[in-house]
């Protein structure tokens, strides 16, 4: 059995600053990283930037800097993003380094050799911000579908890729693999799409502007970037890793780029007799808190940095993650966040291991809770065992309230047993404890993969610094508690 996992989130367009869906998918990557390495695989989590793109010419023209110059700055932002926001990724590859450049010329040269890219003409209906030409049937009322811009009829002469040979091939794919979309929703729309209209050949070329990834042996243009941005996934890989991490387990992305990850990267890989990816997951879209679009025009766009200023890391993760659904669109709403840390974060979690602590720490100083004698009455494993049954169909936002029922239910434990009753028995208090311990450790062991800052400090304070999954079997470690300090402190809407 395969005991790595590979995850990828979209490469970024490092055409501006990331904005809060930029660090919605990071979040989420990075929360399917951190539990698979919980259950002892080994891990490589791929993320980046998306640098050939045309329109990257004019945004720096605008900001009056050359191309590569402007992107090296806003590159920098992004990897920002990922500090801040606590990602643990293995890797941030950027289209414009030579590992990428020279695997795709790779692909493509291994694609022309097997007659599967010819030189032709076009003519289509196209619309610069997505770099995509649209039929018809995708854009019934000639305005593109992502932007709702009028679309612009555009003629290229270029290299086409036989997209066309892949039809039944790929309806064929999806039929014998439904979890390779994930939620089914989108799988069905994908689906549905390529049984009701033809997949023409794709353009994979650009004239050249002096930016992007060369055809090879034709100065005159450059890669479409599309075609080049999808092999970031391979290419970032060195040949080991390949043999040890490809095809990718997970490609994480949003809904506006699911056509490409779908059905155009895997007839690419097909057509150079490459391994499939194993999943496209397609999370939500975080809305502004009116349930629209954040758009600078309507003044309503979220700015990550500032909530990654204002709130502790992991509130804010914890808010993306809980409240934005899995599988559907999400409103951000920075009162709702507040509410969530002073109830959720602060009284169910934080307060809960204080009272524990505290208790113990005052009534047997020095005491160490063992579970000799002690009688199992906080079970962790069903827990667990839900919360990965939810990891594994992509529904962390589930997952989390799996755990957080463990959590709910020590709460009740504590309140039934009243330890603070036992103030000076230490053969009544030391049971409840260590009951009390266990189940701490486990949540806590477990809300790494979501909550990586908060829960090492919790398991510092319990005594259970050697994280391992024994933790979530009873009577498989000693607690030697450490006196804490408020985990969450409550905070306000600023
Ligand atoms: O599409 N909420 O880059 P990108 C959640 N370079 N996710 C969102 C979002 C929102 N409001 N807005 C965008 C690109 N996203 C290409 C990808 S991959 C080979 C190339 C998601 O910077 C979006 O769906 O426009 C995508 O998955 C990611 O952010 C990057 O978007």
């Amino acid at each position: 059995m395969k005991n790595t996992f590979y995850a990828t989130t979209a490469i970024d367009y490092p055409n501006g600053r990331p904005h809060i869906g930029h660090a919605y998918e990071k979040i989420v990557t990075d929360s399917y990283a951190r539990w698979n390495r919980l259950l002892g695989k080994d891990v490589y989590f791929l993320t980046g930037t998306d640098e050939n793109g045309q329109k990257l010419i004019e945004s720096a023209k605008d900001a009056g800097l050359d191309t590569l110059e402007f992107v090296n700055k806003n590159v920098e932002v992004f990897k920002d993003l990922c500090t801040r926001a606590n990602i643990s990724h293995d890797d941030f590859i950027r289209t414009t380094e030579k590992r990428h450049e020279d695997s795709c010329v790779e692909l493509w040269k291994k694609l022309e050799e097997k007659g599967l890219i010819y030189h032709g003409h076009y003519s289509g209906n196209y619309c610069l911000s997505c770099e995509s030409f649209y039929t018809e049937a995708q854009a019934p009322d000639g305005n593109c579908p992502e932007h709702h811009k009028p679309l612009e009829l555009k003629e290229e002469e270029g290299f086409f890729f036989k997209l066309s040979e892949y039809q039944k091939w790929i309806i064929d794919h999806l039929k014998a693999n439904p979890d390779f979309i994930v939620p089914g929703a989108r799988y069905k729309e994908i689906l549905s799409r390529l049984e009701n209209d033809d997949l023409r050949d794709l353009a994979i070329s650009r004239p050249s502007q002096g930016w992007g990834v060369k055809v090879p042996g034709n100065d005159n243009f450059v890669m479409y970037t599309w075609f080049d941005a999808l092999i970031n996934y391979y290419s970032a890989l060195d040949s080991d890793q390949k043999e040890k991490f490809w095809p990718a387990d997970m490609h994480v992305i949003g809904k506006d780029i699911l056509w490409f990850h779908s059905v155009i990267w895997p007839c690419m890989l097909k057509a150079a007799d490459l391994p499939l990816p194993k999943q496209v997951y397609v999370h939500g879209m975080v809305l502004a808190e009116d349930g629209k679009k954040m758009s600078k025009s309507l003044g309503n766009v979220v700015d990550p940095f500032e909530m990654l200023e204002k709130y502790p890391t992991d509130t804010f993760r914890y808010y993306m993650l809980k409240n934005i659904s899995s599988s559907g669109d999400g409103k951000f709403s920075e009162q709702e966040l507040v509410d969530k840390h002073n109830t959720e974060l602060a009284n169910d979690y934080g307060n809960l291991l204080m009272r524990v602590i505290k208790l113990g720490l005052k009534s047997f100083p020095d005491k160490v809770y063992t579970p000799e004698g002690v009688a199992q009455e906080i079970d962790a494993l069903p827990y667990f065992e839900r919360a990965k049954e939810f990891m594994d169909k992509r529904e962390h936002n589930k997952a989390i309230d799996a755990i957080w029922d463990l959590i709910v239910s020590l709460n009740q434990y504590v309140n039934d047993k009243e330890p603070w009753k036992h103030k000076k028995n230490e053969a009544a208090f030391a049971p409840i404890a260590y009951n009390c311990f266990y189940g701490m450790a486990a949540a806590s062991y477990m809300l790494q993969a979501f909550l990586p800052e908060c829960t090492k400090t919790a398991l510092e304070y319990i005594g259970s610094s050697a994280l391992g999954t024994e933790l979530m079997e009873f009577g498989a470690a000693t607690y030697t508690p450490q006196p804490p300090e408020a985990l969450f402190p409550k905070v306000e809407l600023k």
